[in-house]
């Protein structure tokens, strides 16, 4: 037991062991938490009761009449183009990645299981803006329901594994424990047939593959993934090793294309692309500039890789990835 904790955390402690509930013991544990002080001395009391939390929770959840609604940190408004869920096992980087890209301040710590509670936070690539959001570990005893269904409402998951420690375990964890949640890669045959199935695009990344004496083990997880289906991206978010390129991937997965407009004689504005899925034609575009244009529309002119420079085409034509529009009235 650290020594130098304060009068408070005594006295939570105190209501803590006298609380009778499961709901009551979580109260009153959430307080006491709350009055240890954050620093690496305290690391492995706070671990141990967030465990005890987790475990109450569970307990407070099944004893709770199916009626009763509840604040839940786990409902996050959507924002931006898309959302992004970083998943992994404990201790894997998944708060220093979102730290790392965003504005948003989730703990980090040396320690498994520093986070608890979700933290979104919005990161802007090539245009493209992307909610990405932190999670708790997905190796704790208790998955939260809320939690299940926060990832269910997300675009993309994240699968974050930790290179230096026991990778093709952790993966494996992973993946079943979504699994045991109805929650599948949409490239993967997992052999479900159930309905119920969740079915979501997978980036799965290796993280802390800070230098090149790494890459070997990085390339046997790579080959023994690519066996399973899945593609590997290396990263290190210590070092910002390949950050881009992943981030570069997930908009392709998500197969968000980016399309810029341009007014007849002027240039086009590459400051604000309109963002539109795979898929979108000519008339989503117009939909997404105004809907006058919508209703009013004639023709366009398009510019880009699969056209002729300036080429006309009609509202059912298919967009890329880096097209210049020019609507007509
Ligand atoms: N060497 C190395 N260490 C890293 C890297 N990314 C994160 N770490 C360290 O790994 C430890 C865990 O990082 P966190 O971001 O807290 O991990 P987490 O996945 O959020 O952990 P939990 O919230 O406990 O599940 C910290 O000490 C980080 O500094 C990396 O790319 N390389
Ligand atoms: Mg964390």
């Amino acid at each position: 037991m650290p020594a130098n904790l304060p009068p408070e955390y005594h006295e939570a402690e105190r209501r803590y062991k006298e609380a009778d509930s499961p709901q009551e013991k979580v109260e009153t544990l959430e307080a006491l938490i709350s009055t240890i002080p954050k620093h690496k001395g305290t690391d492995k009391l706070r671990a141990d009761l967030r465990k005890k939390l987790s475990k109450y929770k569970s307990q407070a959840q099944s004893s709770k009449r199916k009626t009763g609604k509840h604040e839940t940190h786990f409902h996050i408004e959507k924002e931006g183009n898309a959302r992004v869920v970083v998943l992994g096992a404990a201790n894997v980087g998944k708060s220093s990645l979102v730290a790392n890209l965003t504005h948003a301040d989730p703990e980090i710590s040396e320690s498994p299981f520093s986070t608890w509670t979700p933290v979104p936070g919005m990161v802007v690539h090539n245009g493209v803006h992307i909610q990405l959001i932190d999670t708790p570990a997905l190796d704790r005893d208790y998955m939260e329901p809320e939690f299940v269904d926060l990832i269910k409402h997300s675009d993309l998951v994240l699968l974050m594994i930790d290179l230096q420690a026991f990778p093709i375990q952790q993966f494996q964890k992973s993946i079943d424990i979504l699994e045991s949640h109805n929650i599948c890669p949409i490239k993967h045959d997992s052999g479900l047939t159930d309905k119920k199935i969740h079915k979501l695009p997978y980036v799965v990344v290796a993280n802390k593959d800070d230098a090149e004496k790494l890459d070997e083990d990085f390339n046997v997880l790579n080959e023994l993934l690519r066996e399973e289906g899945f593609v590997l991206l290396p990263v290190s978010v210590k070092t910002g090793r390949n950050i881009h390129g992943m981030m570069n991937f997930i908009i392709k997965e998500l197969m968000i294309i980016r399309v810029y407009s341009k007014k007849p004689h002027e240039e086009p504005d590459y400051s604000r692309p309109f963002i539109l899925r795979k898929g979108a034609t000519i008339d989503d575009f117009a939909m997404a500039v105004h809907k006058d244009f919508h209703e009013n529309m004639k023709n366009a002119r398009i510019w880009g890789n699969e056209v002729h420079e300036g080429q006309v085409v009609s509202r059912e034509h298919l967009l890329c990835d880096g097209d210049v529009v020019e609507l007509h009235i």
